[in-house]
């Protein structure tokens, strides 16, 4: 059977801004209070998946599709704390005596839907199914607002439960920090057989022994408690599962999830030196686990120091395409703009590995809050029979592109501050546009203000 992996890249939503919510993410914090441009940035994203969707189609190895974001500011999470009446009314009240919840309420963070879900594809699971479960996302008020209208969108889409087994998110406690495929990454050798998956977390709840290490100054937001629950959840077979610690100092020194300090795709990983604790033995685990030939390019300290890891976000390239035809590094713009990072991705696809080349994009606007190519997407290995079971419109070809971009440019802001988003018709505004944007992709009602 055909296997063909989707990208599903999340759709910039309409509150797009800057409230520096994310502690530890450097670029969030530094860029707080900045004007964000809603429509460039939804365009951004749209590009790159466009230019994807094409390379994709002419391969023949990958797909490119889209996830709609959520409605924002979320009126259930302001009810929540006590505040009532109208939407106008909630609005108003929350915006005045909590102003930065508020604009907590606001975020369109739901973009970077690398932390969107972990997904298990049918060729690991027991049962042959799809798993999903989407990521609680406790570490951060403002994320914690999207698993369940993250649930309800998977639902839409992967409804036929014949191939999908949905899961809920992990309880809302940090004991199960999880956020997702940001650290999650499937090794293949091909699409016919089953896959390592590579689980990585930030800390354990509860240490297993006197030696365990946690960050000091950063969260650690991924837990091996929350991890452990998904790969079980999702019955995959223990023996072709690596757990891995992240280096406490480089979330401490902004590296807030893995998928900003390495990226793997079929049988090759590339990260930094200080990605992983005790990494010649998780090295070693990866290359024991797979069935194949497994290539590992690790850049050093010294050849790129951390800081420009984290400012440039090479880490958080794609990889797309195949051994067989040649991977290719989707990378930000940033790193061609800094030239030890530029030197070290060129020492990558001159190296002895799959890599065949690199293309740069500009998504600056997601990346001013720390969001690069590979945050804006997730990863969604479907077999043929499963993506015909999808009715759904999500598939970004020609004809989505263009309804999207239409959609976009009917009803984004080019500039949002938070003071904006106090407005109620901003929110009335925001419903409109989500409305039909339901329409224009069929997934009915996933919405919290679409319910009767
Ligand atoms: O969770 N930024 C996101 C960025 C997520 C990046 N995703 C991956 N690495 N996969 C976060 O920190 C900032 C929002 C603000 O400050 O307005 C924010 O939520």
């Amino acid at each position: 059977m055909s296997y063909i992996e989707y990208n599903f890249d999340g759709l910039v939503g309409l509150s797009h801004h800057y409230g520096g919510h994310s502690f530890g993410n450097v670029a969030s914090g530094a860029n707080k209070a900045a004007a964000s441009n809603p429509k460039q940035a939804a365009l951004q994203g749209l590009k790159k998946a466009k230019t994807l969707a094409q390379m994709g189609l002419e391969s023949g190895v990958w797909g490119q599709a889209i996830l709609p974001p959520q409605e924002r500011p979320f009126l259930p999470a302001l009810r929540k704390l006590g505040f009532s009446g109208s939407n106008a009314d909630v609005i108003s009240q929350s915006a005045k005596s909590y102003p930065q919840i508020f604009a907590k309420t606001c975020s369109a963070a739901s973009m970077w839907t690398a932390n969107a879900a972990t997904i298990s594809p049918s060729l690991d699971t027991a049962d042959s199914k799809v798993h999903f479960t989407p990521a609680n996302l406790v570490a951060m008020y403002h994320r914690s607002l999207e698993h369940e209208t993250t649930g309800n969108v998977l639902q839409a889409i992967f409804a036929d439960s014949r191939y999908f087994s949905h899961h809920k998110a992990l309880p809302q406690n940090m004991i199960y920090g999880d956020e997702g495929a940001a650290n999650h990454t499937r090794f293949y050798s091909d699409h016919s057989n089953s896959g390592v998956e590579f689980f990585v977390y930030g800390a354990e709840s509860y240490a297993s022994s006197p030696n365990s290490v946690k960050p000091s100054n950063y969260p650690a937001r991924q837990t091996l408690e929350a991890s452990s629950i998904i790969a079980r959840n999702h019955t995959l077979s223990l023996d072709k599962v690596v757990f891995a610690q992240q280096h406490p100092d480089a979330i401490d020194a902004g590296v807030f999830h893995n998928d900003v300090i390495a990226v793997g795709h079929g049988n090759f990983m590339m990260c930094h030196e200080m990605a992983f604790l005790n990494k010649e033995a998780i090295y070693a685990k990866l290359k024991s686990t797979f069935t194949g030939d497994f290539y590992i390019h690790e850049v050093s300290n010294e050849d790129l120091p951390i800081e420009d890891v984290v400012s440039s976000y090479m880490f958080n390239s794609q990889i797309i395409g195949d051994a067989e035809s040649g991977m290719f590094i989707i990378a930000p713009q940033e790193c061609a703009d800094n030239s030890r990072v530029k030197a070290a991705i060129d020492k990558i696809v001159e190296g002895e590995n799959p890599i065949k080349g690199v293309h740069f994009f500009d998504v600056k606007q997601s990346m001013r809050n720390g969001g690069g190519p590979a945050c804006l997407r997730l990863r969604v290995l479907l077999s043929q029979q499963e993506i015909d079971a999808v009715s759904a419109r999500v598939v970004l070809d020609d004809s989505l592109y263009s309804d999207l971009t239409t959609w976009i440019g009917a009803h984004y802001r080019d500039q949002l501050t938070i003071s904006d988003m106090v407005d109620p018709q901003f929110y009335e505004e925001g419903c409109t546009a989500l409305d039909e944007l339901t329409q224009i992709m069929r997934l009915g009602s996933v919405y919290d203000f679409q319910k009767i």
